[in-house]
């Protein structure tokens, strides 16, 4: 009787601390056993020294979210979580988005429905918190913290999402009592209405403008005042989707104050500029690339790098908000001719992300490969309360585990994906190193190219309250209120 249901030999493991040779045994879905001559498994794979790294965990990406355009997101839970799974990824986090008006409780239902017989990686969801009422803080967002809904983004921008400076300092407040992370969107919405404004009037509604209404600056001073109210309520927060230097530099002054801000950022902001949202009024095909913030400049994308490997940044998400470019409810829902403050935010990216960190960080020797795990995988588990039975390679962890294929000499194409975008931002960007195997929990999802996985075998998981949500302990004599 083998002892194990699966054996891989002769990996090459890293985790966010160690680069070590093991086999690792797996039994019932879950990592039984490191070392090396383990005994039989009833299944073997010969890693040969390749890279086995945990399974990606994408820390924000919609997936099916109700949207108040008439847009309608191409990705459910089922095309989503199975291209995840192809990029190496093995657990989701996207997001149950509660419509004003609505209560919490009844976007999560919704969403717990949308998931349902769908995903075949696991997943768990941060809420989105857009109508802060009394009952919500009081009774609602308690009640879902407990249940395992421990982290929530908020907004400072969109009509339809944002909450009042006043509103965004109360949830704070909910979010130190209770134990939970909160993520900002940080960009100064009546800064953004007043250029979109001026822009519209001067006939400027190309999508290349989209990046003249959301300038840095408009960035700089949202991260500023979410960085000053978390000071306020002695709360540490997340500023998710970070663009580039200026917001940068909030999270350094942060930092050199002793405040615990922790950020996200993503693939566009290293390998898009805001030329990719079109080079002259003519050039609709920027409407691929509108996301927001927006992508900046190649000296950004230096300074980003930089907070990459300089630690300024613990997470790097996709941020995947996938509408298609030509189909009748994505980019050009309000028609052909839109004007870029029409066209729904977002780009594709859940499955291109990990191999173009890998490839363009690990591989030219930007990024040790315990960053690149710490930074898709580990922090992100420990930021929204999955540590450590996600996020590792370690005995009792899920057997979540992704060997790689390196040295390759590839491009990517949107006709190798598997979401439902019709195209990709990354399209022709070289990648050398993709993954050779995805397994979650055990199971083979993704081998040579052939997506393995089924609808329905992803597993929900409630998430604990995460430890770096934790306030800094209080001096004697600190706060009075
Ligand atoms: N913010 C996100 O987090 N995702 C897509 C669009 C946006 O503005
Ligand atoms: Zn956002
Ligand atoms: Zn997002």
């Amino acid at each position: 009787m083998a002892e194990f249901d699966l054996v891989i030999r002769r990996a090459r493991c890293a985790t966010a601390a160690d680069v070590f040779d093991a086999d690792i045994g797996i039994r019932n879905g879950t990592i039984a056993s490191l070392g090396s001559n383990l005994a039989d498994g009833v299944e073997e794979i010969d890693a040969a020294g390749r890279w086995v790294l945990p399974g990606g965990i994408d820390g924000h990406c919609h997936l099916d979210q109700p949207t108040s355009d008439g847009s309608k997101m191409a990705d459910d839970f089922l095309s989503g979580t199975r291209s995840a799974a192809c990029g190496g990824t093995t657990t989701v986090f996207p997001f149950a988005c509660q419509q004003k008006g609505q209560s919490l409780r009844a976007a999560v239902d919704d969403y717990h429905q949308r998931a349902e017989g769908k995903a075949c990686i696991d997943y768990a969801f941060h809420l989105i918190v857009t109508d802060a009422t009394p009952e919500v803080l009081a009774n609602e967002l308690p009640a879902l913290i407990r249940e395992g809904y421990t982290s929530f983004k908020i907004y400072m921008t969109y009509d339809d999402l944002k909450l009042s400076d006043r509103e965004i300092i109360d949830v704070l407040a909910v979010a130190r009592e209770h134990g939970a992370m909160v993520m900002v969107h940080a960009e100064n919405a009546d800064c953004i209405a007043w250029l979109t404004e001026r822009l519209l009037a001067h006939g400027h509604t190309a999508p290349r403008y989209h990046a003249e209404a959301r300038p840095m600056l408009v960035e700089r001073e949202a991260t500023h005042r979410a960085i000053a109210y978390a000071e306020l309520v002695d709360v540490p927060i997340l500023i998710v989707h970070v663009s580039g230097r200026e917001a940068i530099e909030q999270l350094r002054w942060a930092h050199s104050h002793g405040l615990r801000i922790y950020a996200e950022t993503c693939p566009q902001y290293l390998f898009l500029t805001a030329d990719d949202l079109g080079i002259d009024d003519n050039d609709h095909r920027g409407a691929k690339c509108i996301c927001s913030p927006p992508p900046r400049d190649k000296a950004n994308q230096q300074v980003v790098w930089d907070g990459l490997e300089s630690g300024a940044f613990q997470i790097f998400s996709s941020d995947h908000a996938p509408f298609t470019f030509a189909g009748p409810q994505g980019k050009f829902t309000a028609g052909s001719e839109a004007s870029f403050d029409r066209i729904p935010n977002g780009i594709p990216g859940l499955e291109t992300r990990l191999a173009l960190l890998f490839s363009h960080g690990v591989e030219t020797g930007r990024l040790t490969m315990q960053q690149f795990v710490a930074l898709t995988a580990t922090n992100v588990a420990r930021m929204y309360g999955l540590y450590p039975r996600k996020g590792s390679i370690a005995v009792g962890a899920d057997a979540d585990l992704v060997i790689w294929d390196t040295g390759l000499d590839r491009r990517i194409r949107n006709s190798d994906l598997h979401h439902n975008v019709d195209y990709t931002p990354y399209e022709n960007i070289s990648v050398t190193a993709w993954p050779a195997l995805t397994l979650s929990r055990g199971e083979v999802v993704w081998r040579d190219g052939n997506y393995l996985g089924s609808a329905g075998r992803g597993e929900f998981l409630p998430c604990a309250l995460p430890e770096p949500a934790r306030p800094k302990p209080q001096p004697s004599g600190g706060n009075t209120w």
